[in-house]
């Protein structure tokens, strides 16, 4: 056990995943078994996401949230044309590009990051002050764009497995929309559009990187980079709310 004084209080621990060694390689069912077992390093469990489904966050709080994860929603498209440019099988683009589509929409005013934005202003952030991204933390910026590297100079194959954290976003998005009205009426409900529209196309997603992860990781080193992925990308989105919660803790340290 470490000393309390190297314990970092502000930091919430993230529950490492940890993987076994392989000696010899998991089927295609037992791959996706593996993969669903991260779901306790996923970041619903982080004590943000705690507070904020049991009624405990404040309005700044809020705010704070939306206005810097207006980064992370505009790094996933950029990812995703990162992950088209390395990808040189026409199928697997002719389905992927949907993924840009439905982060920028067909025309401005249209898409999922403009549904962002508009959570936002509905939490009572100006929209001039999302757009303008003047609420994003340093560390919340590097974060984001450490996924946009990472699926830039990783084979495709590997950046989509970092995708495969959706295979737990339907909790967290039917959480906020089972929470918000219960414990916060401020909030309108248009707050939860966003929310709503990923619970359809989030499955999709994850349908379509299930079955390329699959196909691609038969080996046991294949199968390791797959975990090492997927891990990347839950300790990325461990490691964003950590520093978004830390920035905007209240009086009483929550
Ligand atoms: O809104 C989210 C989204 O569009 C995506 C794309 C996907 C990917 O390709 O990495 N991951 C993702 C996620 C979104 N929302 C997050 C949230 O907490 O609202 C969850 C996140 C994910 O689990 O990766």
């Amino acid at each position: 056990m470490m000393p309390p004084t190297l314990i970092a209080s502000s930091l919430a621990a993230a529950p490492r995943p940890l993987f076994p060694p392989l000696e010899r390689p998991l089927g295609p069912d037992e791959l996706e078994q593996a993969l669903r077992a991260f779901q306790g390093s996923y970041y619903v469990e982080h004590p943000f996401h705690r507070l904020m489904y049991e009624g405990g966050l404040t309005q700044r709080q809020f705010q704070g949230w939306a206005a810097n994860r207006l980064a992370y929603q505009r790094v996933v498209p950029r990812k995703d044309g990162a992950i088209l440019s390395n990808c040189p099988e026409s199928d697997v683009r002719r389905e992927w590009i949907q993924r840009i589509i439905d982060h920028d929409g067909t025309e401005s005013g249209t898409g999922g990051i403009e549904m962002w934005i508009r959570l936002g202003v509905a939490l009572g952030v100006p929209r001039e002050e999302m757009e303008d991204e003047r609420h994003v933390l340093p560390a919340v910026r590097l974060i984001c764009e450490s996924y946009v590297t990472f699926c830039r100079t990783k084979p495709w194959q590997e950046a989509v497995a970092s995708s495969l954290t959706e295979l737990f976003a339907p909790k967290i998005h039917n959480q906020r929309i089972e929470s918000y009205p219960k414990h916060y009426p401020w909030i309108p409900p248009e707050a939860l559009d966003y929310f709503r529209s990923r619970l359809v196309q989030a499955p999709k997603d994850v349908t379509h990187g299930l079955r390329l992860v699959k196909r691609w990781a038969t080996t046991p080193e294949r199968q390791r980079k797959v975990f090492e992925a997927l891990a990347f990308k839950l300790e990325m989105l461990w490691a964003m709310i950590d520093t978004i919660h830390n920035a905007y803790r209240q009086d009483d340290g929550s």
